[in-house]
């Protein structure tokens, strides 16, 4: 795989060496084989890349790379389980069907409430046809953003839509940043963002414990942990991987394009269990 050793650089070295390979054939470089023999090759490099001349945010478009997100309903009713249905077409409105293999998936799915109360990732099943579904809670009524994560021929894109549960939304604030979290299974999360400025690869380093001790934590999509950053107002989309493997946490390389607030979805496996914890990152 061409891109390990630029994996084993980091920071500033694992920047030029992105930027001197981007410019040639990163697109593609980035992501095979990630996904199980070596998890963490290109995590970093694709951090790097995004800022280090690729797009700054993803997410911001229903349509993009000559390929675009067509949902079936995006009206939800809140508070029922249901399906969600998608597809993405080509521009002839032909439905797309092959995709590569990205962290062991060849669909991610994150839908989020505009607010960023509400976060799931989801893995839907691709039908015959090239359409993708899942079943999908809304347990609140409000404006919900989704996220089609996925690669191409290499290419990897996010294309985003509204979706709308029914009822009276009760949008909150987003609540104040913190370097501590507990994640929905009860695990104590630190994050460390020292160095968090706009448009600069930053560390994101979590630390889980439980009860005062440091967790084992698992493999969860070929990889240590897996984070998506949302940032608040418009929710763009920085999708991150880890630059190692770690026992008891997980450590990524994030690029946040501009000052503002970014809220921070940690996933992470301990005993079997997914786990979710989530940050508000000020970043100015
Ligand atoms: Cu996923």
């Amino acid at each position: 795989m061409p891109i390990a050793p630029i994996a084993k650089l980091t920071g500033f070295a694992a920047l030029l060496a992105v930027l001197v390979v981007g410019g040639i054939a990163l697109g593609g470089a980035v992501d095979p084989g990630r996904s199980t023999a070596a998890p963490d090759a290109g995590h970093g490099a694709a951090a790097s890349h995004e800022g280090g001349g690729g797009p700054p945010v993803r997410g911001l478009a229903v349509a993009e790379n000559g390929l675009r997100l067509v949902v079936d309903d995006s009206e939800l009713a809140s508070g029922r389980p249901q399906q969600l249905r998608f597809r993405i077409v080509d521009d002839d409105g032909a439905t797309v069907s092959g995709f590569d293999v990205a962290h062991t998936k060849r669909m991610h799915v994150i839908v989020a409430r505009r607010d960023l109360t509400n976060f799931q990732h989801l893995h839907p099943e691709q039908a015959a046809d090239g359409s993708w579904s899942a079943p999908l809670g809304i347990a609140e009524p409000g404006s919900y953003r989704l996220f089609a994560d996925f690669e191409r021929d290499g290419e990897k894109t996010t294309l985003a839509a509204d979706l709308a549960a029914d009822g009276a939304a009760d949008l909150r604030p987003l609540p104040a940043p913190a370097g501590r979290a507990v994640s929905d299974g009860g695990y104590d999360v630190e994050l460390d963002a020292d160095g968090a400025l706009p448009g600069e690869e930053a560390r994101l380093d979590f630390t889980v414990t439980k009860d005062g001790r440091e967790a084992q934590t698992e493999p969860y999509l070929g990889a240590g942990g897996h984070l998506v950053a949302l940032r608040e107002g418009d929710l763009a989309f920085l999708h991150v991987h880890p630059t190692e493997d770690a026992t008891g946490g997980a450590a990524f390389d994030a690029t946040f394009p501009t000052q503002g607030r970014y809220r921070l979805f940690l996933q992470f496996q301990v005993e079997g269990e997914i786990q979710t914890v989530a940050f508000t990152q000020e970043v100015r």
